[in-house]
C-alpha cells in the first residue's frame, strides 16, 4: 500500500513535478509516479483512476496546457485530488491553471500554484491529508516546518 499517487501528463511535466517527489521523499512519504495522459491515453488514464483507491490514499495530477488530467481523474475517484498547474510554453502556465481550477460544483480539485511552488506544496498538502492518519507523518511534517522556520530566522539574522 503506496499513499500517494504522483502523475502527470506528459514526461516533459517531470522537471516541475520532480519538485513534488523530492518533498515527498524529504517527508517520507510513500509515492509511486506515472504518466498518463486525458487525451493521449484516455483508457489508461480511466483504468488508473478507477482502481486508484485499492493502492492510494491522495492522488496528486501535473499537466500544462489544457490540463485537463487533474479533473478527469477526479471526475473518476472518491480519493481527493490535488491539481499542480505545469507551466506551458506559450501561456506561462495560465492556461494550466485555469483549465485545472475552474472545475464544475461536485468535482472539486484542489489546485496550487503554477510550477515549482505549488509543486512542492502539493506533496505537503498531500502529507497533510494522509498525516490525519499517519503520526509519523505529522513529525515529518513539524520537522520541516521547524527547519524552514529556522533557515529563515539564520537568513535574516545575516543582514542584522
Ligand atoms: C500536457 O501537454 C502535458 O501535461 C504537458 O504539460 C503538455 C505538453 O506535453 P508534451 O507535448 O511536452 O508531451 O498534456
Amino acid at each position: 500500500m503506496c499513499d500517494v499517487a504522483v502523475v502527470m501528463g506528459s514526461i516533459s511535466d517531470l522537471k516541475v513535478m520532480q519538485n513534488t517527489l523530492d518533498v515527498l521523499t524529504e517527508l517520507g512519504v510513500s509515492y509511486e509516479t506515472k504518466v498518463v495522459s486525458a487525451h493521449r491515453t484516455p483508457q489508461e488514464m480511466l483504468d488508473f483512476a478507477k482502481n486508484a483507491q485499492k493502492k492510494f490514499q491522495v492522488i496528486i495530477a501535473g499537466a500544462g496546457g489544457a490540463a485537463h488530467l487533474p479533473g478527469m481523474i477526479a471526475s473518476s475517484t472518491s480519493l481527493p485530488v490535488i491539481g499542480v498547474p505545469v507551466p506551458s510554453r506559450y501561456l506561462k502556465g495560465i492556461d494550466s491553471l485555469l483549465s485545472i481550477v475552474q472545475m464544475p460544483a461536485g468535482v472539486p480539485v484542489a489546485t496550487v500554484s503554477i510550477g515549482e511552488a505549488g509543486a512542492k506544496n502539493a506533496a505537503i498538502l498531500a502529507t497533510k491529508i494522509c498525516a490525519l492518519k499517519n503520526d509519523s507523518y505529522r513529525k515529518s511534517l513539524n520537522n520541516y516546518v521547524k527547519a524552514m522556520h529556522d533557515t529563515s530566522i539564520e537568513s535574516g539574522e545575516k543582514f542584522e
